[in-house]
C-alpha cells in the first residue's frame, strides 16, 4: 500500500507594507480551504508569508523592525490558520519572522514551522544561510539585509516523522547550498519544503537577472534527484513594493521531474499526489548513499575557509 500525499503549493501574490496580517491569513485561508476541496493532506505557504518582504529595506528603529515578527505562534492573527487546519484536518508550512525570549536575550530569526493536520505544530526550523547584506548599501535599488535582521538558524536541518513519512524544511537561500538537501537526505526525508523570496533583480550581478527562474529550479530539481526526495518550494511572488520577485512555484518528484508548477504571479494553488515510496527508486539505488557514498573523500566540505591548493 503505497503512501501518497496529497501536497498543494499555495504560492502567495504579493503582500503590501501597509498590509494587515488579518488580510493575509485571509488569503492562506482561501487556499487552504481549496487545497482541502482538492483532497490535500498538507499545504506548503511561503518564507516570510504573514508580511511583505521587509529586508529589502534599512530600516534604524528596531520597534519598527519588530512590527514585522511574530511574538507568538499561533498568535491572536495567525490562530485561524491554525484552527481551520484542525478542522478540516489538513497540515501546513509557514515561513515567518520569529522573534523569541530566552532568558534576558532577544533572539530574532527567519523561521519556518510544519503544523500536523491536528493544527499543532510538529517542528521547527530557523534559516541557516542568510543570503544579503547586513549595512545599509544604498547603491542597491533595494536593499537585501537578512543578515541584519535575521541571527543565522540554530536549530540544524531536522527532519520529522509525520504525514506518513520524513519530512525536512529548509528556507529560501537554503535551497542554493546543496548541504542543506544532503543533509536532510542523510536523515531519510522524503520531502522537503521550503519557502521563498526571491527577486528577478540581483543587485550584485545583474547579468544574471534573466536566469533567476532557471537557477531556482535548477537547484531544487539538483536537491531533489540527488537525494531522492520530493521538494515542494513555494514563492511569494509578483511585484511586491516595486519589487518584482519570481514566481514558478513547484512540486517535484525524486527523480527531479516537475510534476507541478504555477503560472501566474498571484495567489495559486497546485496540487500533486506524492508517492513517499517512490523515494526509494532513487535512494535504493543511484543515490544508495550506504553502497556508493565515499565521505572520507570528502573532509573539504565540513573544513572552514577555504580548501589550501594541494597541488
Ligand atoms: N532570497 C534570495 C534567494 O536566495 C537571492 C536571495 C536572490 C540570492 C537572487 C541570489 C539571487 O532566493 C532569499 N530570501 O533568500
Amino acid at each position: 500500500m503505497s503512501r501518497i500525499l496529497k501536497t498543494a503549493a499555495a504560492q502567495l501574490g504579493p503582500i503590501a507594507r501597509n498590509e494587515s496580517r488579518r488580510s493575509a491569513v485571509a488569503r492562506m485561508i482561501e487556499l487552504m480551504r481549496e487545497a482541502k476541496a482538492a483532497g490535500a493532506h498538507v499545504v506548503v505557504f511561503p518564507e516570510l508569508a504573514l508580511t511583505t518582504f521587509f529586508p529589502r529595506w534599512y530600516f534604524e528603529d528596531q520597534a519598527e523592525i519588530d512590527g514585522f515578527f511574530e511574538q507568538e505562534m499561533p498568535g491572536p492573527e495567525t490562530k485561524p490558520l491554525f484552527d481551520l487546519a484542525a478542522s478540516l484536518g489538513v497540515g501546513f508550512y509557514l515561513g515567518y519572522a520569529e522573534l523569541i525570549q530566552e532568558g534576558q536575550a532577544l533572539h530574532r530569526f527567519n523561521t519556518s514551522i510544519l503544523v500536523g493536520p491536528d493544527g499543532k505544530i510538529v517542528g521547527k526550523y530557523r534559516k541557516i544561510h542568510l543570503p544579503g547584506h547586513r549595512e545599509h548599501e544604498p547603491w542597491r535599488p533595494f536593499q537585501h539585509l537578512e543578515k541584519r535582521y535575521f541571527e543565522h538558524g540554530n536549530l540544524g536541518f531536522p527532519v520529522f516523522s509525520c504525514f506518513g513519512g520524513r519530512v525536512g524544511m529548509c528556507i529560501c537561500n537554503d535551497r542554493r547550498w546543496p548541504e542543506t538537501f544532503r543533509v536532510l537526505g542523510l536523515q531519510g526525508v522524503e520531502m522537503v519544503m521550503l519557502g521563498y523570496n526571491t527577486p528577478v533583480h540581483y543587485p550584485p550581478a545583474p547579468e544574471h537577472d534573466h536566469l533567476q527562474g532557471f537557477h531556482n529550479h535548477l537547484v531544487l530539481q539538483a536537491g531533489a534527484y540527488q537525494n531522492g526526495t520530493w521538494v515542494v518550494a513555494v514563492a511569494k511572488a509578483g511585484k511586491e513594493e516595486g519589487c518584482d520577485l519570481i514566481g514558478q512555484s513547484c512540486i517535484i518528484a525524486p527523480t527531479g521531474e516537475i510534476v507541478a508548477q504555477c503560472s501566474t504571479l498571484d495567489d495559486e494553488l497546485i496540487m500533486a499526489s506524492c508517492d513517499l515510496d517512490r523515494c526509494q527508486e532513487i535512494q535504493q539505488n543511484i543515490f544508495n548513499f550506504a553502497l556508493h557514498r565515499r565521505p572520507q573523500e570528502y573532509q573539504l566540505i565540513t573544513a572552514d575557509g577555504p580548501a589550501s591548493t594541494s597541488n
